[in-house]
């Protein structure tokens, strides 16, 4: 069994990004620059939204960032990422999801210039990514994809099983792992309603688990040498840990690691990855490298 160190490709992509970064200032061009929009005080999206403040430093890349209450009203929010949409030095930018109830999400997300939208939500984005033409992929599967290829498992032809169907990991991850150019492999989504979800699972070569569930993929549900992604991070209550709780993954780890190739841990696993490729997408933006 290997481990796929999430957090150490993470970083050294991050060196990588930075190095490039300072060529373009050297040579007097401009430096990345991501905003985001965080509304409200949830602790998970606090995080996340530090972690992407941090990466910007280690990458060299301007931020900002940009906070609201939670009562902020849909047509306020609008307006600012109207104002983000008009703002020349700002290359790329994103809203934290989950937003408040009352503020819809779709909407919020296809308001964002699809030439600034560095998370890959947007329409057009989507749209793009699923006929296969350049434009910003969303970080996860971007991440994932990035894992696979820098840890040489071969993904063409394989038999791989996506859990969940979610718009921001399942069904891109999907699109991207059916790709001649991107997985090139045979492709399962399974869901809640699927039938024999244990059976789909034992027959695969690489499992990506993104349901959000804890500890859901089970020794049993697994066969031997297969690879298992899991993009879980529910927070679960831990007296023993400072902050009193840890992340969880969607896979019962210390059962199922012993018969894997390959596996990623929670935490260090996909999420520094997630947050590094948002970076990669970023110093696309500040190079225009998809759109004008
Ligand atoms: C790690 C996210 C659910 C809903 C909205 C590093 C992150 C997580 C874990 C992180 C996530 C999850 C992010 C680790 C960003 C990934 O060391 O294992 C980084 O910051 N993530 C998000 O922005 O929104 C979410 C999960």
């Amino acid at each position: 069994m290997q481990l796929i160190d999430g957090k150490a490709t993470a970083a050294q992509i991050k060196a990588e990004i930075a190095e490039e970064v300072q060529k373009i200032v050297a040579a007097g061009g401009k430096r990345p620059h991501l905003a985001a929009i965080l509304v409200g005080h949830d602790g998970g999206s606090e995080t996340y939204v530090r972690n992407k403040v941090l990466a910007c430093e280690a990458c060299g890349f301007k931020s900002t960032l940009l906070r609201f209450e939670d009562t902020i009203s849909e047509t306020e929010l609008l307006n600012e990422v109207d104002k983000l949409n008009k703002d020349e030095d700002v290359d790329g930018f994103i809203v934290q999801l989950p937003l408040p109830k009352h503020i819809s999400e779709q909407k919020v997300i296809e308001a964002i210039d699809y030439r600034k939208d560095v998370d890959g939500f947007h329409p057009i984005n989507v749209g793009r990514m699923a006929i296969g033409l350049p434009c910003y992929i969303s970080a996860t599967p971007k991440g994932i994809l990035e894992l696979l290829r820098r840890y040489n498992i071969e993904t063409s032809g394989k038999k791989c099983v996506i859990l969940g169907r979610s718009n921001i990991v399942g069904k891109p991850m999907a699109q991207l792992m059916m790709q001649k150019q991107y997985g090139d492999a045979t492709v399962t989504v399974c869901h809640s309603r699927s039938r024999d979800l244990k059976k789909e699972c034992r027959e695969a070569d690489i499992i990506i688990a993104a349901i959000g569930q804890p500890d859901f993929v089970t020794a049993d549900m697994v066969k031997d040498g297969v690879t298992v992604i899991d993009v879980g991070t529910t927070r679960v209550p831990d007296a023993t840990k400072k902050s009193g709780f840890r992340l969880n993954g969607d896979v019962k780890f210390d059962e199922v690691a012993p018969k894997c190739a390959y596996i990623t841990p929670v935490p260090g696993g996909v999420g520094p990855m997630t947050i590094c490729m948002l970076m990669k997408n970023t110093l696309s933006a500040g190079k225009k490298e998809f759109y004008q």
